[in-house]
Order: structure tokens, then C-alpha cells, then sequence
């Protein structure tokens, strides 16, 4: 499965190219609609007041309702963007912000929005998403679901996952979220912004699916986890936990009714064990803020750089869809280059009879 996007937060469209999909999959527009909004702006206070349609258009790869096996093209029209609003800082550099590393690189760059490095780019990460999403639970019933685990210095005090959905954070624990509508509100408030953690998990997760050294699942989800534009890293199981740890604690004891515990996030040698498979992210505070900041222009000059415009306090609030998209998308790439190399997975003998999720 391949995966590329094209488009820029400004630009007249966004778009993604999802390749290798396997034929006959039911596919229609409407499908997109309710994770395309769960990762939407202007869905509550706490994110960017921009507004977009999220339209999504299937160009190629259906025909009357199902997938041909030939590459599908979605695309999405911007609707609502406000290119003035980066006037000022067309040849200056935000602090923090990708505008400075493209500069270098390219030599000229579309300052309009954030242009790729926007987080509109991550809309067509959730669109091919959804096709992994549905492709993972009609074949194997893999779920695949996010929730936020961290934003700034809050953690949750309880842990429910049916608690996700009804927030705007994607909080496990519906008792906290005053408490976070409070901290965003002060934030916003300050001008400032934050950082947050999400963590995906995906059930039933067949064992045997990753390579044992080139493309394992663990380095892959890493990869396609720190692809979205704003991580900064990325942990499978207990992740930088493991350090402090003991191996007499780390490793999870087996029986045959499985396993007993889970820190390496079902995952051994890049190889998926048949446990819940469990990651997480970490995105860091957007760096457009309206609170100034010391910084350089492209003419050599050193400025105060002032962002306005609309923006996310704390794009981590939006980020579980993506995770999640990325996760699924991970997931299907590597069902089908296991099967391609050892068959369906129900023609593999489980090495451990009893399998369970711990
Ligand atoms: C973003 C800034 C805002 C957000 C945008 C991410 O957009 P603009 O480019 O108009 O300034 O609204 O997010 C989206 C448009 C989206 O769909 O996610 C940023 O600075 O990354």
C-alpha cells in the first residue's frame, strides 16, 4: 500500500493518492464524513476557527461503488482560507515553525498558511485512513482507535475509552474535561499554546504481521507516526519507560492462556504478537503565536515576529484521528505484505494455542 498527498493549506485543493488498495472494497464519499469532521477545525473553542466543507471527491479507483485495485484518488477542495492573514510574515521566519528549515532547502516557499507543513496536510492522511480503517475491520475486525493522553502537564485521572467521543479532546475520562476546557481557555487567553500526547491501540491484531529487520511494525508505525507534521516522538509499549525498568518487569510472562501483561505494546522483533498493539505520539505547541518573539527575516535581519491569523492552541486536540489513520494505515501495508509472503493470516498456525489479548 502507498500513500502520498499533494496540496497546500492555501492552495485550491488538497489530495491524496492511495495505491494498492485490493479491489471489490465498498467506497462512497459519505464514508469520509465522520472521521474527516472528528479531525475537522472549528468544531469547538479550543481549535482553529477556521471552517472547511471537507468535501471529500473520489476521482479514480471506484467504479460503481468499489474499489478497482487501481490507485485511488481523493481530493478536497480549500474553501476557506484567508492568504492575507500571512502578509506580514511572508519573509520572516516563525520561530519553531518548518518555515525556516523549507527556506533552506528550497530556496522560496509558499508562505500562505503553513502550506505543506500546515496541518491541513493531515485532512487526506485521515481520508486514506478511513479505506485502511474499514478494509482492517471487514477483513480481520481490527479496530483502531486514539485517544488523547497528555496535553501539557495534565494527565487523565481515570480511563474510560468510551469517554472519547464525547469530548472535544478525545479525553478517556469524561470527569476531567472541565478541567481542560478551563486550561485551554486560560491558554488561549495568554496567546500561548501547548503540547499533548496521543496514544492509538488497535485490537485483534493478528500475530505475524511486520518484517523482522527491514520494515518492522514497530520502526514503520514509528515512521508514519513522525511523519505527521508537529511530532516529535514516538514510543511503542512502555517506549522510554523501558529505561527505568527492570527486564525481570519488562518482559511479559506467557502461558497458555497468554499473555500476562503488555510492555512491548504487542509488538517482539518488529513482529506483531496477537496482543493489543499500543503507541503513542507526542506533538509539540504550535509555534504561531500572537506573543512575540525574537527571530530573523530572509533579508538578514533580526525582528520581532508576530503571527496572527487563526490557529490551534494545541493541534494535539486534533491529532487522534491522525494517529489513528497513520496506525491503520500501517496495519493494512504490512496484512498485505504478509500475505503476499506467507498466505492468509488464517493459514498460519498460531505458535502459542490459547492466544489472548493481555
Ligand atoms: C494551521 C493554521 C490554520 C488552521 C490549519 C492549521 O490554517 P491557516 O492555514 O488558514 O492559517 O486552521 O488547520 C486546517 C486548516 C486544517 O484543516 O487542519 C497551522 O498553522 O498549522
Amino acid at each position: 500500500l502507498r500513500v502520498t498527498t499533494f496540496g497546500e493549506s492555501h492552495g485550491p485543493a488538497i489530495g491524496c493518492v492511495v495505491d494498492g488498495c485490493p479491489p471489490g472494497l465498498a467506497l462512497a464519499p459519505e464514508e469520509f464524513r465522520h472521521d474527516l469532521d472528528r479531525r475537522a477545525t472549528g468544531k469547538s473553542r479550543h481549535t482553529s476557527a477556521r471552517r472547511e466543507a471537507d468535501e471529500i471527491e473520489i476521482l479514480s479507483g471506484v467504479y460503481e461503488g468499489r474499489t478497482t485495485g487501481t490507485p485511488i484518488a481523493l481530493l478536497i477542495r480549500n474553501t476557506d482560507a484567508r492568504s492575507k492573514d500571512y502578509n506580514s510574515i511572508a519573509e520572516q521566519f516563525r520561530p519553531g515553525h518548518a518555515d525556516y528549515s523549507y527556506w533552506q532547502k528550497y530556496g522560496l516557499r509558499d508562505p500562505r498558511g503553513g502550506g505543506r507543513s500546515s496541518a491541513r496536510e493531515t485532512t487526506m492522511r485521515v481520508a486514506a485512513g478511513v479505506i485502511a480503517k474499514k478494509w482492517l475491520a471487514l477483513r480481520f475486525g481490527v479496530s483502531v482507535r486514539g485517544y488523547m493522553s497528555q496535553i501539557g502537564e495534565l494527565t487523565p485521572e481515570g480511563f474510560d475509552l468510551d469517554a472519547v467521543e464525547g469530548n472535544p479532546f478525545f479525553w478517556p475520562h469524561a470527569a476531567q474535561v472541565p478541567a481542560l476546557e478551563a486550561y485551554m481557555d486560560a491558554l488561549r487567553k495568554s496567546g500561548d499554546s501547548v503540547g499533548a500526547r496521543v496514544d492509538v491501540i488497535a485490537d485483534h491484531v493478528p500475530p505475524g504481521w511486520g518484517e523482522p529487520i527491514y520494515g518492522k511494525l514497530d520502526g514503520e508505525l514509528a515512521a508514519a507516526l513522525m511523519s505527521i507534521n508537529a511530532v516529535k516522538g514516538v514510543e511503542i509499549g512502555d517506549g522510554y519507560a523501558s529505561v527505568a525498568q527492570k527486564g525481570s518487569e519488562h518482559r511479559d510472562r506467557m502461558s497458555l492462556a497468554g499473555f500476562a501483561s503488555n510492555h512491548a505494546g504487542g509488538i517482539l522483533g518488529g513482529i506483531s504478537t496477537g496482543q493489543r498493539l499500543h503507541c503513542s505520539a507526542a506533538f509539540k505547541p504550535t509555534s504561531s503565536l500572537r506573543l512575540p518573539v525574537r527571530g530573523v527575516d530572509v533579508h538578514g535581519n533580526e525582528i520581532d515576529v508576530v503571527t496572527t491569523g487563526r490557529h490551534d492552541p494545541c493541534v494535539g486536540i486534533r491529532a487522534t484521528p491522525i494517529c489513528e489513520a497513520m496506525v491503520a494505515l500501517v496495519l493494512m501495508d504490512q496484512a498485505l505484505r504478509h500475505r503476499a509472503q506467507c498466505g492468509d493470516v488464517g493459514e498460519v498456525t498460531p505458535r502459542i494455542p490459547g492466544q489472548a489479548d493481555a
